[in-house]
């Protein structure tokens, strides 16, 4: 029987399930590079050509093994510029009997594919995304009736069934969780490897040309494009991660450092996302570090909680609160979103390394996702549908799938609860404490009130005092509102017209003037 394989430019894996069953004698595999994907939201460019030039060099792998690919290219004449249209016309090409697909990563693709199924003569059938450790239906098992989805309840449960890390049924070391040995300050003397990355090859030349002359106006820069685009440079980057960088990962994964945006993170997350990587086989490599006595068990688990744990989690949660979850603004947030987000011109530094980074290398690291770029937003009450949207522009690593969980539940609180017990609010210490962007500040991050104090600071109490009816009961949220309860009057009254001074100054377009440009 001849079948149709439509396969999605994040799911390059040859074992892909809409795959294990190939029939190179007869099947054809498609793949197309559209329009609406790289517009539905207006994607950093670096973001385009990774997916372009990793779809393109799956597909040679592909048919240098002897299978038939029909590969649609965004220039093709007749390109329709969808994938339900490129879907039709490649039916209308082979006489196939039928299609077969892997589920997407994303609600809006999930539709698509239903109504493929109503419209398409050839029957359409959707296999499970086996790129994940937990199916669907296993989340959804395990959420049942549970009102709080809590991460470490379902990690614990992970490292049960897979039985990695664990010492028979006990977590290995004693502990499930190491994270208070993981949040150290980044001594001044201690240099991060280098990580040069890899150079773009022909296709990825073809790729940067390609993107520079269709999107070359939407955010970011080609230059310093450096993501592996092929599994074989993926495999190199993850052994280069565990032999230079996981020993001393879980130490220094909470510290940020001016000038170094990589620091010992990974750099995995647009290849593992893409299909390049499989989870399974970037946590074994992982605990094998550990079992070889390679890398210590804090760093080994630190890293493995963030694949088992966060990244499964954040995935089964989508699916089992889509299409609603992105409905909910419990925290009421209307505010549009600073101009500065695309153009890094503020002075707070902070905010300015962090979006700097992220224009150069589609990429920021945890902390500074969370703790800078999200906590201003969650502070400064930032409309989420705003933030969501910026989020999944600009990281070469974001689908909606991983991005929505992470900037609705966890950073913005919107979900009310769904994800966090409480909002990740922090002032200018945490910063400071955890960073040296501080030093180089127009702002002073010890000073509390006036034009010269980090806004940090006063945005921070003017969140709990402007959320107090939404917050101030929530048991995690006791301490920070007992302290607020202490504050004088006339010191409230300074917070409230500090950020409101603030706030009023910030623009959400190119040509406002406002304080923070520079
Ligand atoms: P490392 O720090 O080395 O971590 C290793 C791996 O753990 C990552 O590659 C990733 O696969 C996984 N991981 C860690 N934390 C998370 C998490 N919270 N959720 C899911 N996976 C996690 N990750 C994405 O892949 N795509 C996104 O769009 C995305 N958006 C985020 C938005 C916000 C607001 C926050 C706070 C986090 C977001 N993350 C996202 C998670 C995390 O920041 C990135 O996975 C990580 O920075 C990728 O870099 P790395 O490979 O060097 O990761
Ligand atoms: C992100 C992206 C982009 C920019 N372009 C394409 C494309 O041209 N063809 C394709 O198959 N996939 C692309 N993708 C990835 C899809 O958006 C992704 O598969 C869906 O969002 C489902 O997760
Ligand atoms: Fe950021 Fe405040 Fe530090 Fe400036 S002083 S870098 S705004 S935390």
């Amino acid at each position: 029987m001849r079948t149709l394989r439509f396969v999605l430019g994040d799911q390059l894996h040859r074992r892909i399930s809409s795959l294990t069953d190939l029939d190179p004698d007869t099947d054809v595999v498609l793949m197309v590079e559209v329009r609406d994907e790289a517009t539905y939201v207006r994607h950093h460019q670096q973001k385009i050509v990774f997916l372009f030039s990793a779809m393109r060099h799956f597909a040679a792998e592909l048919e240098a093994e002897g299978v038939a690919v029909d590969y649609v290219r965004l220039d093709d004449a007749k390109n329709t510029g969808s994938f339900t249209g490129e879907l039709k016309r490649a039916v209308e090409r082979h006489a196939c009997e039928k299609i077969v697909v892997t589920e997407p990563g994303e609600w809006r693709v999930w539709e698509m594919m239903q109504d493929w199924r109503e419209d398409l003569a050839p029957p359409v059938e959707i296999r499970d995304d086996n790129r994940f450790l937990c199916s669907r239906a296993a989340f959804e098992a395990w959420a049942g009736d549970r009102k709080a989805l809590r991460m470490e309840t379902f990690y614990r449960e992970m490292r049960r069934r897979t039985g990695w890390l664990m010492d028979g049924q006990e977590p290995e070391g004693g502990q499930w969780n190491y994270d208070s040995e993981n949040r150290k300050r980044l001594p001044k003397d201690l240099d991060p490897p280098e990580r040069s990355g890899f150079p773009p090859d022909a296709i990825t030349l073809d790729c940067i040309a390609l993107v520079a002359k269709n999107f070359g106006d939407h955010f970011g820069t080609l230059e310093g494009f450096r993501w592996p685009v092929t599994r074989k440079d993926a495999l190199s980057a993850l052994r280069h991660f565990i032999a230079a960088c996981l020993p001393t990962f879980g130490d220094y994964q909470d510290a940020m450092r001016q000038g170094a945006p990589f620091l010992y993170h990974a750099l995995i997350s647009p290849p593992l996302n893409a299909g390049l990587l499989t989870a399974e086989e970037v946590c074994r490599a992982a605990e094998r570090a550990f079992r070889d006595g390679k890398a210590p068990l804090h760093c080994v688990e630190g890293f493995i909680r963030q694949i088992l744990g966060w990244r499964e989690y954040v995935r089964g949660l989508y699916w089992t609160r889509m299409p609603g979850y992105a409905e909910s603004n419990a925290l009421g947030a209307g505010r549009d979103l600073p101009w500065f987000y695309w153009s890094a011109e503020t002075r707070m530094n902070c905010l300015h390394q962090c979006i700097s980074e992220t224009r150069d290398h589609a990429y920021a690291h945890h902390i500074q996702r969370l703790m800078v770029l999200g906590n201003f937003a969650l502070l400064a009450g930032i409309e989420p549908r705003q933030v969501e949207e910026w989020y999944l522009i600009v990281f070469a690593d974001a689908y909606e799938w991983v991005e929505l969980p992470n900037v609705h539940g966890m950073v913005l609180w919107a979900d009310g609860g769904v994800m966090g017990s409480k909002p990740y609010a922090a002032s200018g210490a945490y910063i400071d404490r955890m960073s040296d962007y501080c030093g180089s500040c127009a702002y002073d991050v010890k000073a509390k009130a006036g034009e010269k104090a980090c806004p940090f600071n006063y945005l921070y109490w003017d969140f709990l005092i402007r959320n107090a009816d939404r917050l101030d009961k929530n048991p995690r949220m006791a301490m920070p509102y007992r302290t607020l309860g202490r504050m004088s009057e006339e010191r409230r009254a300074g917070v409230t017209a500090d950020a409101e001074r603030f706030l009023a100054a910030l623009t959400s377009t190119p040509n406002g003037t406002d304080v923070v440009r520079v």
